[in-house]
């Protein structure tokens, strides 16, 4: 008897530890859990309160985001300063496309997005440029997209085509075995006009002796973004030549004895060359860059990076001085232009990065921007949203920081970045 009562105290004893225990532990985990909680969506509605404070803290002329009515922020005001006129502070520029009258319909697209983006602002004058006369159609229709005046120019015969000193048949030679390599434009006639035009004509065109800055625009591309500001405001302010949005590699079969004549240049004129202040590294360093080696490994010194010149904002002055004109006239005494396929992008480039300090050029971080098929979105989302930008810099087509863009290595080796130099 004694027994069993001992026996069923021991028994009901462990069975009311285990239910103290259980209990305590459901009231604990639930406490924690709710405490848990708790702090997760006190900390998400902080999130979501403080979301847009560096946007109102930074106060740029931009303004403020248009914002949805169910956030925390109850001022959802429009901003005006963003479509206010700056036609009073406008710079000696122009906007320039050259262009094919079949082209109209990819034209008028540009000329909307740079109108919408930044010109309906500023009426900066577009100026037009083409090889044959341009028809009533593509002059109606691009004076009625553009904000400001527009003018149309007919480029001379010498400026356009293949000059007599090329030899026919090593031209033929060199158009059938870049055909065959599969060159992209490689079997093109025109393309190389337009390639040589781009390096060293289009600065001469009567049109362009009036401005000292031109915005290069091309058919069919894209402006992601509201410009932040002027370039050609910050172009003189910060005494910059040349600006760019994206850099790359190029197709070396196009280029394969630019450098030689690139390094003639050099011994010929060793006082235009600074190599201390210019950014020959960024065109010549083959080295890994994070994790990436470049993507193709060039036979010569030059590393194949261009700034891609679709989109290019410069400095006339630098192409009409001596330094690179010698530079053109050498290039075209070689007639790489037509046996190969030189591209007006690495001719820029090279030149940009020998002749001109660092430090005269700009990496327009800031401004998206797509051409087929490639593109660039600011990183920022305070930026993505204040400039009411409609990209996302996730996508594969975004190249900022892709192994194939050449922009790390610039932010290595030119200016922009300093901290990656100690790298
Ligand atoms: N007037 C004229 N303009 C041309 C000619 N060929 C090219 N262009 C223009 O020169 C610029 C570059 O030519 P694109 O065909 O865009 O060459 P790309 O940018 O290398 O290649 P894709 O855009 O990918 O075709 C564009 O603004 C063209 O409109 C031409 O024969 N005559
Ligand atoms: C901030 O922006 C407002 C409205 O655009 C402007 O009136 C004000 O002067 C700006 N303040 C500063 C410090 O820039
Ligand atoms: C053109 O080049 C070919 C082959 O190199 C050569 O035989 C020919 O004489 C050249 N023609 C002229 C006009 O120089
Ligand atoms: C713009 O620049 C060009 C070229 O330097 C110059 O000839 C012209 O006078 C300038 N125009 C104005 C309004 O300053
Ligand atoms: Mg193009």
């Amino acid at each position: 008897m004694k027994r069993g009562v001992v026996i069923g105290g021991i028994v009901s004893f462990t069975f009311l530890c285990g239910y103290f225990f259980f209990l305590a532990h459901a009231i604990i985990s639930t406490f924690l859990r709710h405490r848990f909680s708790e702090q997760t969506y006190f900390e998400a509605s902080h999130r979501l309160l403080h979301k847009f404070d560096s946007v109102r803290r930074s106060n740029i002329s931009v303004g403020l985001p248009k914002l949805s009515t169910n956030t925390y922020v109850d001022d959802n005001e429009r901003d005006v300063a963003r479509d206010s006129l700056f036609l009073d502070s406008r710079e000696n520029a122009t906007l320039l496309m050259l262009v094919r009258n079949w082209e109209l319909p990819g034209a008028l697209s540009s000329m909307r997005s740079l109108e919408d983006r930044f010109n309906k602002r500023y009426r900066y004058d577009w100026t037009f440029l083409n090889d044959v006369p341009f028809d009533d159609e593509f002059i109606e229709a691009t004076s009625a997209m553009a904000s400001g005046k527009t003018a149309y120019g007919l480029i001379p015969s010498t400026d356009w085509d293949r000059p007599s000193t090329i030899n026919e048949t090593e031209f033929e030679a060199g158009l059938q075995l870049m055909r065959e390599k599969g060159v992209l434009y490689g079997g093109s006639k025109s393309y190389r006009n337009m390639c040589r035009f781009n390096s060293g004509f289009f600065y001469k065109q009567q049109l362009l002796d009036q401005y000292q800055y031109y915005f290069r625009v091309e058919p069919d591309v894209q402006y992601y973004c509201d410009f932040p500001y002027d370039p050609f405001k910050v172009m003189r302010e910060k005494h910059k030549k040349y600006g760019f949005v994206i850099a790359m590699y190029e197709y070396e079969d196009t280029v394969t004895t630019l450098w030689d004549a690139v390094e003639e240049f050099m011994a010929d004129y060793p006082e235009m060359v600074d190599t201390k202040t210019n950014s020959y590294d960024f065109i010549t360093d083959d080295g890994m860059i994070g994790k990436d080696m470049p993507v193709i490994q060039s036979n010569s010194m030059y590393n194949l990076c261009h700034f891609w010149s679709n989109f290019e904002i410069g400095d006339l002055s630098f192409f009409r001085s001596e330094p690179y004109q010698k530079y053109f006239e050498l290039l075209e005494s070689k007639g790489g232009f037509y046996y190969e396929r030189w591209g007006d992008a690495p001719v820029h480039s090279i030149a940009v990065a020998l002749l001109l300090q660092q430090d005269e050029v700009i990496h327009f971080d800031e401004l998206g921007y797509y051409h087929v098929p490639f593109g660039t979105c600011p990183t920022a989302y305070n930026l993505r949203l204040q400039q009411r930008c409609v990209c996302n810099p996730n996508l594969d087509q975004n190249i900022d920081i892709k192994p194939h863009s050449c922009l790390t290595r610039w932010w290595k080796h030119g200016s922009g970045k300093y901290f990656m130099k100690h790298a």
